[in-house]
């Protein structure tokens, strides 16, 4: 892997990333598939037209329905689902705590029962590595535990503690999975995770550890979890800094476009939301003047697509009044052609934000982005 920083404005930056799966520019919105298929009946050959360089999928999700084995049986996800661009697992740690039942935390790792059928299920960093590895996603993402927001500061500190144990566990699983003779990817990527909740000291010193046990790159976890967008901001004005320059930053789950336009600013060059195909499939398309409803009346005569000028499949060719028409119908080509604009928005804003980066004028291009959007 070679990451390289092409453009610094102030505190953004842009940089290249070669993978065995291609090279990406950064910065970039990952577009979430979790179950590997984009909800909304998207392919990934609308991927490929809207702009998508990372797709992104879940440990937790492809292990309790349908199995990793199986996928490895096909030669690995990108195989599978006929995907040849870099891939990034996400590690079940998240998943776990936001929708299994009756899970319980141990040093070893986590037991908890599947959403789906309620069977039993351990999962700790070797079996996350296991997993990821026979998924032979581009880059998998550490084993962490995503405190709740509002814990407690004793709590943070032990979950962080063990967090960081995990992490030292998923780098020596890592390496010798890549060293086998059967692994998809040998050359698999592995992320830490940073936590802290909103605890200033908690999420430095743990920033400082993990960037000496030199990962591929290093993510943000644990914010976008009920803490302000304030809160959040700080978190990432005083962690960033403490990360690698030289290596990937990762903000997991954020977020609107505003979110992801201010932390960039501070120097975060990955994203991941499931809000734009979340919201697609509700007939909520983003536009440079705001969010629009489909659904709402004022638009049942309008002639005009979702964005003048843009460029997606469903600018291209239909009116916001057919789409309405195909929401309100319960169409399912309605929610696709949202979700393929909303996809095509974040993708190209991205492209806007690397280009004015480049170009040296980032702060000038946020600042009448988030306008615009404001003003609606
Ligand atoms: N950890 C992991 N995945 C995540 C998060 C985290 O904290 C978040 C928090 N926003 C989203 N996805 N492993
Ligand atoms: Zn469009």
């Amino acid at each position: 892997m070679k990451y390289e920083i092409k453009a610094l404005d102030k505190k953004a930056k842009s940089a290249t990333m070669e993978t065995v799966h291609g090279t990406v520019e950064t910065p970039l919105f990952m577009n979430v598939g979790t179950v590997a298929a984009i909800k909304g009946a998207v392919s990934t050959d609308d991927l490929k037209e809207i702009g998508c360089q990372v797709e992104l999928s879940n440990t937790y999700h492809l292990h309790v329905r349908t199995g990793d084995k199986l996928i490895k049986e096909f030669g690995g996800l990108h195989e599978f689902m006929h995907w040849d661009r870099p891939i990034l697992t996400d590690s079940g740690g998240f998943q776990v705590f936001s929708l299994a039942k009756l899970r319980k935390i141990k040093e070893e790792g986590v037991n908890f029962n599947s959403h789906i059928d309620g069977r039993k299920i351990f999962m700790g960093p070797e079996e996350s590595m296991q997993i990821q590895s026979n998924l032979g996603s581009t880059i998998a993402m550490a084993f962490d535990e995503c405190p709740p927001a509002l814990a407690e500061r004793k709590y943070i500190e032990a979950s962080v503690a063990r967090t960081t144990r995990w992490l030292q566990r998923c780098k020596t699983e890592m390496d010798r999975l890549n060293s086998l003779e059967d692994t998809v990817n040998k050359e698999q990527l592995l992320f830490a995770i940073n936590q802290g909740g909103i605890i200033d000291d908690i999420r430095i010193s743990h920033a400082k550890e993990i960037s000496e046990m030199d990962l591929d790159g290093y993510a943000i976890g644990g914010l976008a979890v009920g803490e302000s967008h304030d809160e959040m901001y700080h978190i990432l004005d005083v962690t960033v800094e403490h990360l690698p320059q030289n290596k990937p930053t990762y903000l997991m789950g954020v977020g609107t476009p505003i979110n992801i336009l201010e932390a960039v600013e501070r120097g975060v060059d990955f994203f991941d939301c499931v809000y734009p195909s979340r919201n697609g499939r509700h007939g909520h398309v983003y536009t440079n003047h705001g969010k629009l409803n489909l659904f709402n009346k004022k638009f049942e005569l309008d002639k005009r697509p979702i964005e003048e000028g843009c460029n997606c499949p469903a600018c291209r060719s239909y009116s916001r009044g057919y789409i309405r028409h195909l929401l309100k119908a319960n169409e399912m080509l309605g929610m696709r052609l949202c979700v393929l604009h909303n996809l095509y928005f974040y993708n190209t804003m991205m492209s806007e934000i690397r280009t004015a980066i480049r170009e040296g004028r980032y702060t000038e291009y946020k600042n009448n982005k988030i306008r615009t959007m404001l003003e609606g």
